[in-house]
Formats: C-alpha cells, structure tokens, sequence
C-alpha cells in the first residue's frame, strides 16, 4: 500500500509492424482440459485411461467401449480438472464419433503399441487426420509406444517412436498401463504441450 512505484503503468513500446511474442499463459486454476486417446484399436487406450483415473489395471475391458474420464489434477500449482475422452471403433474412419473427439480435443495422446508395427504405422494417418480437423500445424499432441512391459515382443524400437515424434516436432514417451510405467508422466507431457500453445 501506498507505494507509487508500483502504480506506474509499465509501458512496452511495440513498433508498428513488428512481431509482437506472446507468452504462453500456463494452466487456469479450475479450468477443463480436454485429452484425447488415439490409436488403433488393442494399443491400450482404455487400460491408460482407467490407469491413470483410477489406478487399476483391466485385461478384459470392452474394446468398443467409448467414454470419458474426469479427474481432478494439479500442475504447476494451478489445479484443473482432465477430461480424458477414450475413443473407440477409429478404424472406420467414416464413424463421426472420432472426428468430433478431435474438435473437442486440445490434446492428443497418440499411442501405438511397441509389440505392433502395424499400430505404429497408423500414426501417420492419424495425425493427417487431426491436423485436417483442426486446420493447425501447431496441434498439442504426443506419441505413446505402450505395452514396454513386453520388451520379448517388441516389434517397433523406441528409436522409431523418437524419430517419428521428432518428424511431428513433437514429445515421445513409452508406457505401460500393465506396469503403470510412465502413465502419470505421459499425462503431464501432454498437459505441457497444451501450455505451450495456450496464448492469453
Ligand atoms: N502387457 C500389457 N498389456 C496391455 C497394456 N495396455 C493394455 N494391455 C492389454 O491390451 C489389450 C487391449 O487394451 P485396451 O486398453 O482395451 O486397448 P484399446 O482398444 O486401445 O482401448 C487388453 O487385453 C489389455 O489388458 C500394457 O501396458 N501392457
Ligand atoms: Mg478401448
């Protein structure tokens, strides 16, 4: 109180025409952030889901099953709440239901499964298909080679799964729902990434 300095406007002159940087926001306290799993049907979206929400570990969870999760959280000391949006049946690309997942979304957990190189190669496709949707080059997203539990049948090398992510200018990150390897991180990966592209 009372202190002058501290009421002076500070002024930041811009020259017309210059390119004027924004800094990214953060996290709003109490906001809710949209997180959306892709990848082939089997890859583990819904054993990630239910992991990370409730910390359980299902083998045999209905594989057409189409839900979102809500879960408080906190990060940087702001807390929010995730909606985590758990697609299904993606390999009909005419089914709408993934495509309005994708406008919804403002994050994208890409996952493959390392012991499916045939998951993997999906990828490519599916991000086409979110940056379609979103008509952005700059999309939040991350690549997620799950199942690293079965290291004796991998079929895709984590050196892929980083070049690809590199390709995507994006974050890389294995996991395991079996093992909860990784799950926690891959959620705060992503949530980085949306903070990133969050300008005020
Ligand atoms: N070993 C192992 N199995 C997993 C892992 N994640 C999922 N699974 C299994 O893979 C199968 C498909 O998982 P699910 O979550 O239903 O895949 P979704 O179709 O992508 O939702 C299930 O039998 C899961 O128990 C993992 O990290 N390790
Ligand atoms: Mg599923």
């Amino acid at each position: 109180m009372g202190n002058n300095a501290s009421k002076k406007k500070k002024v930041t002159k811009v020259e017309i025409g210059a390119d004027v940087k924004k800094e990214p926001i953060g996290f709003v306290q109490g906001k809710q952030y949209k997180l959306v799993m892709l990848g082939q049907g089997g890859v583990g979206k819904t054993s990630i889901s239910i992991r990370f929400v409730s910390d359980r570990f299902v083998t045999d969870y209905d594989p057409t099953v189409e839900d979102a999760y809500k879960k408080d959280y906190q990060i940087d000391g702001k807390e929010i709440t995730l909606e985590i949006l758990d697609t299904a049946g993606q390999e009909e690309y005419a089914s709408g239901v993934q495509d309005k997942s994708i406008r919804v979304g403002e994050g994208f957990i890409c996952i493959y499964s390392i012991t499916s190189k045939e998951s993997f190669q999906r990828l490519k496709d599916l991000r086409e298909k979110i940056l379609w949707a979103k008509d952005s080059e700059n999309i939040p997203m991350i690549i997620v080679g799950n199942k690293c539990d079965m290291e004796k049948d991998r079929q895709v090398p984590a050196s892929e799964g980083k070049a690809l992510a590199d390709e995507f200018h994006c974050p890389f990150i294995e996991t395991s729902a079996k093992t909860n390897t990784n799950v926690k991180d891959c959620m705060d990966l992503v949530l980085k990434e949306i903070s990133k592209y969050n300008y005020e």
